[in-house]
């Protein structure tokens, strides 16, 4: 009640407006409010205009609800934990519509499943819609969220409306998007904005499991219908399910629009990175969900006159500007990173970021007021007790379960981060001269290798491969195709999405040029063969040579890797075999060929591009000569 305009009463159809004025809406946005008012029957509306006041009113509500409890050792800090059926991206429950199925996914061959994406017919997903948002928040408040994929000025930005029943929805969007007031001036005039409409839902039953975290996990679907730019998550509060800027915006319809527009909406992380003599370049880098964004785009680089900066840690927006040279913008506000594994040997710019005005998700607490996570260990003191993510008593070396989940995030605003890009939102964009893609590869794959061109680079993104993480409902360290770090994000046909890339070759005389990196392959004794994280600046060392010209490579069958002694290993001498490193062995590569055939032919067919076959055979033939 203490809220300023709390008592300023709106109406629409006997609806309490508890905040903002529905008049100030634009006649678009208003009709889009009216019609899921309409359907989902909450009890209040509350349009939000990005306040600190307001964001203090909706944590004061969700800790009376018990949906987050304060961490009184920092700084306006805040720990939520889910429903335990709510705690990763469901990729089985998340459908692309559109009115033929071959828009959405490659036709497979008879008789396989296809992992490239889910189709729905329109049909189904206005019916999937109507059973469950029908008075779906009733007694709840629909917040009306306005955001702003990248800066509101820039010219690249693209606007969302959410509506949402979850508070703790609407205070990570603030965090992860630009939030507020300053987008609903810009829709003013009549701007299209993509349509976001979510719910957490009420189990069929009636009965609400866990009341400070309210959800359906069985009824659970995201919804995507590119033609409308309209998004529909239904079900569940989790990241990528929830902050429907992120995944569902940015990267599933943001590619529609992209491939409709000619640019790319990617799965990369943006970095800046300086050498020794002074000269900085972009690179951005795909990889798959909790493979290490987070980490390189904050790295502390281990070689002395290296710095790293900031621009993103895990979309990026790229086009070629008049003058042919990519540029790419963080659609992002803030990072919704991996918890586990974070530490200040690990990551200490991470560490310097996320401890004032951050919102945890499914961490540890300990008795001090803080957090605690896998990979914190030197990090709490000795005598502190800790209560597992669950909310269980959790002790060292006795429990059997970990502390915190293994896809627990911090939700963080990106202007804390220390280093980041002073260029970070640069309307215009930031420009690229390399693309990296990479996975966790515990055998065969190399620490680096360079793309021998654009159309072999494709290949490369194409045939990607990574290690199931936590990040979605996969179980077990299966190794699954992950085409460009994107499978379970594209918009549109992979097949369409391949032609897509290739004809970028033709917009630039002054293309990126693309490598692949693994971090994690692995000895003979399982163990990491390679240090990674701020020892990955040797690789970026090596790159940006490359990128100088010099002639620090040698051709191989997969493509171009360092000559001997061209990796700069000073410091770590001894300590790395490299030779097991860069070890091509040709039965792996063979294998790994021939899989990469079966799954384009069984699950791309007719949709991939000739080009891509034909850079499939060159690789074979490289490889039987090799
Ligand atoms: P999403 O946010 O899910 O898209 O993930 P991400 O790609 O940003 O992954 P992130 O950087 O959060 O890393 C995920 C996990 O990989 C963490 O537990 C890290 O500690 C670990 N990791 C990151 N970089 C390296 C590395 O160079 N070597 C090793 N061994 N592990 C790494
Ligand atoms: C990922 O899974 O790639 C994430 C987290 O970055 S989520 O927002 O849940 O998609
Ligand atoms: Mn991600």
């Amino acid at each position: 009640a203490s809220h300023p305009n709390v008592g300023l009463f709106n109406h629409l159809k006997g609806i309490s407006v508890i905040n903002g004025d529905l008049k100030s809406l634009s006649p678009k946005v208003r009709a889009y409010v009216e019609e899921n008012v309409d359907l989902c029957k909450p009890e209040k509306i509350h349009i939000c205009d990005g306040t600190e006041q307001e964001n203090n009113h909706l944590l004061n509500l969700m800790q009376q609800h018990g949906t987050i409890v304060p961490l009184p050792k920092y700084q306006n800090c805040w720990l939520a934990r889910t429903n335990p059926a709510d705690t990763a991206r469901v990729e089985s429950k998340t459908f692309i519509s559109t009115e033929k199925r071959a828009e959405t996914i490659p036709t497979t061959k008879e008789g396989i499943k296809g992992t490239l994406g889910n189709w729905i017919s329109p049909r189904d997903m206005d019916v999937a819609i109507k059973d469950r948002f029908t008075g779906c928040m009733k007694g709840r408040t629909m917040y009306i969220v306005p955001f702003s994929m990248g800066p509101v000025s820039s010219p690249l930005a693209k606007i969302g409306i959410q509506l949402t029943d979850s508070a703790y929805v609407v205070v990570s969007m603030r965090v992860m998007t630009r939030m507020g007031q300053a987008v609903l001036n810009k829709l003013a005039d009549g701007t299209d904005f993509v349509k976001c409409l979510h719910s957490v839902g009420i189990p069929a039953s009636g009965f609400v499991e866990m009341a400070s975290w309210p959800c359906d996990p069985e009824r659970t679907i995201i919804l995507h219908r590119p033609q409308n730019n309209e998004i529909v998550s239904y079900g569940s509060g989790y990241g990528g399910n929830s902050l429907l800027g992120k995944k569902c915006f940015a990267l599933r319809i943001g590619s529609t629009i992209a491939k409709r527009e000619g640019w790319l909406a990617e799965h990369m992380l943006i970095l800046g990175v300086t050498n020794p003599t002074g000269k900085k370049r972009y690179i951005a880098a795909a990889f798959p969900s909790a493979c290490g964004k987070t980490n390189l785009a904050m790295m502390t680089p281990s070689l002395p006159g290296y710095k790293i900066e900031c621009v993103g840690d895990d979309i990026a927006w790229m086009r070629f500007d008049n003058n042919g040279q990519l540029r790419a913008i963080n659609p992002e506000n803030g990072f919704f990173g991996v918890a586990p594994g974070t530490s200040n040997s690990s990551n200490p710019i991470a560490m310097k970021t996320i401890f004032k005005n951050t919102i945890f998700t499914n961490v540890a607490s300990t008795s001090d007021g803080g957090v605690f996570w896998e990979g914190m260990e030197d990090e709490v003191d000795d005598g502190v007790k800790i209560t597992d993510w669950r909310g269980k008593p959790w002790v060292k070396g006795e429990s059997n379960t970990p502390a915190a989940h293994p896809n627990s995030r911090f939700c963080t605003p990106a202007k804390q981060c220390p280093i980041i890009d002073p260029q970070w939102e640069a309307p215009e964009g930031v420009p690229i001269s390399a693309i990296l893609f990479g996975g966790r590869r515990p055998t065969g794959v190399p620490l680096v290798y360079e793309a021998r061109d654009w159309k072999h680079g494709v290949l490369i993104g194409a045939g990607m491969r990574s290690e199931a993480t936590a990040a979605a409902e996969h179980k077990g360290k299966v190794i699954m195709h992950d085409p460009f770090a994107m499978r379970p994000f594209f918009g549109y046909n992979f097949g369409d999405y391949l032609e897509h890339w290739l004809s970028m070759e033709k917009k630039s005389t002054n293309l990126p040029k693309i490598f692949h990196v693994n971090w994690f392959r692995k000895g003979s004794d399982g163990k990491f063969l390679w240090p990674g994280f701020g020892e990955n600046s040797r690789v970026l060392d090596w790159i940006l040579r490359r990128l100088d010209n010099e002639e620090c490579a040698r051709d191989t069958a997969i493509g171009l890797i360092p000559k001997a002694e061209s990796l700069n290993l000073e410091g770590l001498e001894g300590k790395v075999n490299v030779e097991e490193l860069f070890n091509l062995p040709k039965t792996f590569w063979m294998e790994e060929a021939y899989a990469i055939e079966k799954y384009f032919n069984e699950q791309v067919g007719m949709d991939l591009p000739l080009i891509i076959d034909q850079e499939l055979k060159k690789l074979k033939k490289r490889l039987i000569f090799s």
